[in-house]
């Protein structure tokens, strides 16, 4: 791994929130292990192993009952160690997957019944080269074909310009992470503005996760700069809101995150047991379980 890698924490804290029955973690990864499945030669980042034994140890532990795994961009166009936690999983994972446009029929139909349901594009720069729209186009038109949907990352300073593209994909686009807001600017900044007008349009979902990327309040506040954002979007787009840990937290410098106190935090921003149930089990199961 990296010289400066932060492994995932070693023994997270249990939840003082007991979550629904039937909750999904629906934004999280599988790493490796890289002597089975190695990093592709593109990466920018070279993780620890995390592996879906961990994965599927912390669900149980946390107290969810699903995962979505998403594709990271550590594997590049690679999903083998998707594909293999997906069929270990007992039906209780989805997955989200990074493919390239000249993929063959057959490995997509091979990756949907392990389990895929989505692929993701990626646009930050730091991550990943960038994809020419067309590219992404091709990939759109092959797996709408499937009922796939859309996965996007991106930063919210980009989104402006990636309105048209995303309007014009043809299947619903889930934004990972609230398209990154950046929390300085407040929570009546243009751009968050501009999202919120974005997911006006029932095409439109998003993750209200990731406090601990997007927070300058830190841990210690418990990401208390953060939670307007999530809770805003929780309240007024109730039935297009997604929640996930993002295990095991590709990327973070500041610090590494406990995963019991992220899962404490959803009582913050999803108050009711109404709200709960929309954001943990029947959102991420109408887009990930409909079949
Ligand atoms: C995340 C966030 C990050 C990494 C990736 O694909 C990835 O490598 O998504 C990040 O560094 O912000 O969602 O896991």
């Amino acid at each position: 791994m990296d010289p400066n890698w932060l492994p995932f924490h070693p023994n997270p804290s249990k939840p003082r929130i007991k979550l629904p029955k039937g909750a999904v973690d629906a934004h999280c990864h599988v790493f490796g292990p890289a002597n089975k499945f190695p990093f592709a030669p593109e990466r920018k980042y070279t993780p620890c192993d995390a592996s879906k034994e961990q994965l599927f140890e912390l669900r149980d532990f946390l107290g969810f009952q699903k995962n979505v795994i998403v594709q990271a961009s550590c594997h590049g166009t690679n999903n083998d160690a998707l594909e293999d936690a997906l069929l270990s999983s007992n039906d209780l994972a989805r997955g989200v997957a990074v493919v390239s446009q000249d993929i063959r029929d057959a490995d997509l139909n091979r990756l949907d019944k392990a389990g895929v349901r989505a692929v993701r594009f990626n646009f930050v720069k730091r991550l990943v080269d960038n994809t020419p729209r067309d590219t992404f186009q091709n990939i759109a038109k092959k797996i709408a074909d499937l009922g796939w949907h859309i996965v996007v990352y991106l930063e919210a300073q980009d989104l402006e310009e990636l309105i048209p593209f995303l309007k014009s994909l043809p299947t619903d686009v889930v934004f990972d992470h609230m398209a990154r807001p950046d929390v300085s600017k407040g929570l009546d900044s243009e751009e968050f503005n501009l999202f919120q007008k974005l997911m006006e349009n029932n095409k439109f979902w998003c993750k209200t996760s990731c406090p601990e990327r997007l927070s300058n309040a830190g841990p210690e506040q418990n990401y208390s700069d953060i939670l307007p954002f999530m809770t805003l979007l929780v309240k007024n787009y109730s039935d297009r809101v997604l929640w996930g840990t993002d295990w095991p937290h590709p990327n973070m410098k500041s610090h590494m995150p406990d995963d019991g106190q992220l899962v404490n935090i959803l009582d913050a921003i999803a108050p009711t047991d109404e709200l709960k149930i929309k954001l943990l089990v029947d959102n991420p199961t109408r887009l990930y379980w409909n079949d």
